[in-house]
């Protein structure tokens, strides 16, 4: 049974394999992409059970991604390929040093997802559900997953996780506003970005930004410090460093990478700020690849890192 579950949009993922942009280009890579799968896959790497499901669409796509996340080692048996509706689609171009992406997921199989879908008995065997902003954002049936889910863990005392991961291109900061700051309100671990909190909080003031955190039941880890990750409990703000990345390539996913560590860290029993320190090693792996996922690495090249172990070639 999988220690950890979580649950989301896959969808599959489109990028021209060169710099000139979507409009300009005629060869395309093709992968997938989902902050939740991303930190599914995370998990796996890292040496742990862990289950992801969603819908997908009975289609090429979706069949694409099943088999993909199955192969990671994630438990899939309650994920669905449906023909109500095909998959979700993100293209993603880098021009000018900046990465954009175009969702085409409207009425994708994942925005039909609804409470009924969940598996009470499937959650209660875990001891973490892994929930994110963006699954909240899909639909009404979608969001109302979600709180359901929460709820479902909360009655059985499966730990909450909540990743606001507010993406300004599904919905307004007023529409998101009062949904993820009340599921915040109900995680046992809130796991912001600081970019997130300024929004969402309506200030660029950090220290009242973390007095706010400071009131919520649960702890918050604060992603996306200068050089820091902070940890915010009732009493105590502790700030751990990262690793410096030799080059960075493409900082997407990191924060979902940086998630795979941060609960790998729990599942191991480490401290809160120990399991940050992973956390922080993961997100600095994951910024020096191409990809949402490609770079979360293994527990085997983690010890490798630590221990300063030199590659060798041949
Ligand atoms: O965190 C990375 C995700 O943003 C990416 O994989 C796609 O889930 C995604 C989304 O909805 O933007």
């Amino acid at each position: 049974y999988p220690e950890i579950i979580t649950f989301g949009e896959t969808m599959a993922l489109m990028m021209p394999d060169n710099t000139k942009g979507i409009e300009y280009s005629s060869h395309f890579h093709s992968s997938f992409g989902g902050a939740e799968s991303n930190v599914a896959i995370g998990v796996s790497r890292l040496g742990h059970r862990v289950g992801w499901f969603g819908r997908l669409g009975k289609d090429p796509l979706g069949q694409m991604i099943f088999k993909k996340i199955r192969g990671e080692g994630i438990d899939v048996s309650r994920a669905e390929l449906t023909t109500e509706a095909p998959t979700g689609l993100i293209l993603r171009q880098v021009v000018n040093g900046k990465s954009s992406v175009y969702y085409y997921r409207k009425g994708s199989a994942a925005s039909f997802m609804r409470p009924e879908h969940l598996d009470e008995a499937y959650i209660k065997q875990a001891k973490y559900l892994h929930v994110t902003g963006i699954t909240m954002a899909l639909s009404e049936s979608a969001r109302e997953t979600v709180r359901e889910a929460v709820r479902l863990a909360k009655k059985h005392g499966v730990k909450v996780c909540f990743d606001p991961n507010l993406r300004l291109k599904l919905w307004t900061i007023e529409e998101a506003r009062g949904v993820l700051l009340d599921m915040a309100a109900q995680a046992d671990y809130f796991l912001p970005g600081l970019d997130e909190l300024k929004l969402l909080y309506e200030t660029e003031n950090e220290d009242e930004i973390f007095a706010k955190l400071r009131e919520l039941p649960g702890r918050s880890i604060v992603k996306g410090g200068d050089d820091v990750t902070y940890v915010v409990e009732p009493d105590s703000v502790t700030e751990v460093p990262y690793f410096k990345a030799e080059t960075v390539v493409d900082t997407v996913g990191a924060g979902d990478g940086f998630c795979a560590g941060f609960f790998a860290g729990l599942l191991k029993g480490y401290e809160l700020p120990e399991a940050v320190r992973l956390g922080n090693l993961v997100g600095c792996m994951v910024v020096q690849t191409e990809g949402d996922w490609e770079g979360i690495p293994t527990w085997e090249q983690v010890e490798a890192f630590l221990n300063n172990v030199k590659h060798v070639e041949r």
